[in-house]
């Protein structure tokens, strides 16, 4: 599923009349994140990551509360939709940097590190990222990997991994391409630079145009290879109605 930047700070701040209910959790079922249902008939469910301190750093215990609260959305019935969100000044920093420190090819191979973090490109019902500040590395892919980015003025896109040695893990070379074009995609992944939602979009309409005129261009030269171009130009020019054979 790929998500499509993005709307405006608008779109992001009001997107429901909120009614809030706290989900039916136990108590401490959730560390790292805040569920609710929200809405005038509480059909939104609402996923708000929390780890202010590290600016919503995706550790695996924060990923593995966000699967079963996605889990828990998707089997009930009385939900249509799932919004998730960060706080104002960051949807997520990335990957927890301090958790995946000290590890060992052995282990993230052996052990298929971030092989559950993908869990939200496979759920069924349309899913929201609503984002607003840093939404870096695995941040900017965890949000791209949702069905619309609803995004806020202050929201920074950016894969910086390569800053610190490493490549984007979960998607953000194949998902951001399709999201903003190959170009900038690249400036992204290359230099670590980050972008506002504007930008994003910009690009994105830029290069979906410029790739499909290049495409459409393709296409009208291809039909000089056909007997029917010849014959309707030729028919045109002769003030005839053209004999197309379909060939
Ligand atoms: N991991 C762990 N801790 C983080 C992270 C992070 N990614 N980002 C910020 N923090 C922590 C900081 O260490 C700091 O904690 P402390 O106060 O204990 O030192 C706290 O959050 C606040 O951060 P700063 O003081 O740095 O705040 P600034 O406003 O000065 O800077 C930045 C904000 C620019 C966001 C800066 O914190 C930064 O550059 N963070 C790292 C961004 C980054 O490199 N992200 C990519 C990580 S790698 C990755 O995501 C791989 C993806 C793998 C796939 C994931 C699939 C979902």
């Amino acid at each position: 599923m790929a998500a499509l930047f993005c709307r405006s700070a608008g779109g992001l701040l009001r997107p429901f009349r909120l009614v809030p209910c706290m989900v039916a959790a136990g108590p401490g079922q959730y560390q790292y994140i805040l569920v609710e249902k929200k809405g005038e008939h509480q059909n939104v469910g609402f996923i708000q990551l929390h780890r202010p301190k590290a600016l919503n750093a995706l550790c695996d215990g924060l990923m593995i509360e966000v699967g079963r609260a996605l889990d828990q959305f998707e089997a009930d019935s009385q939900i249509g939709a799932i919004v998730i969100t960060g706080s104002d000044r960051a949807f997520a920093a990335g990957a927890d940097i301090k958790e995946m420190q000290n590890r060992t090819f052995q282990e993230c191979y052996g052990g298929n590190f971030l092989a559950h973090w993908n869990k939200v490109s496979l759920v069924k019902k349309p899913v929201i990222a609503a984002v607003n500040g840093f939404a870096l590395g695995g941040g900017c892919e965890f949000a791209m990997m949702c069905d619309i980015i609803y995004a806020g003025e202050k929201a920074q896109f950016g894969q910086p991994e390569i800053l610190l040695g490493t490549i984007p893990g979960s998607g953000g070379t194949q998902r951001l391409t399709r999201a903003v074009g190959k170009s900038l995609a690249m400036e992204m992944v290359l230099t670590g630079d980050r972008v506002s939602a504007q930008e994003a979009k910009q690009a994105a309409y830029e290069l979906t145009l410029a790739e499909g005129c290049r495409l459409e261009k393709r296409l009208f030269h291809s039909t000089f290879a056909t007997e029917d171009r010849k014959e309707g130009m030729t028919a045109f020019v002769e003030k005839r109605k053209a004999d197309f054979k379909d060939k």
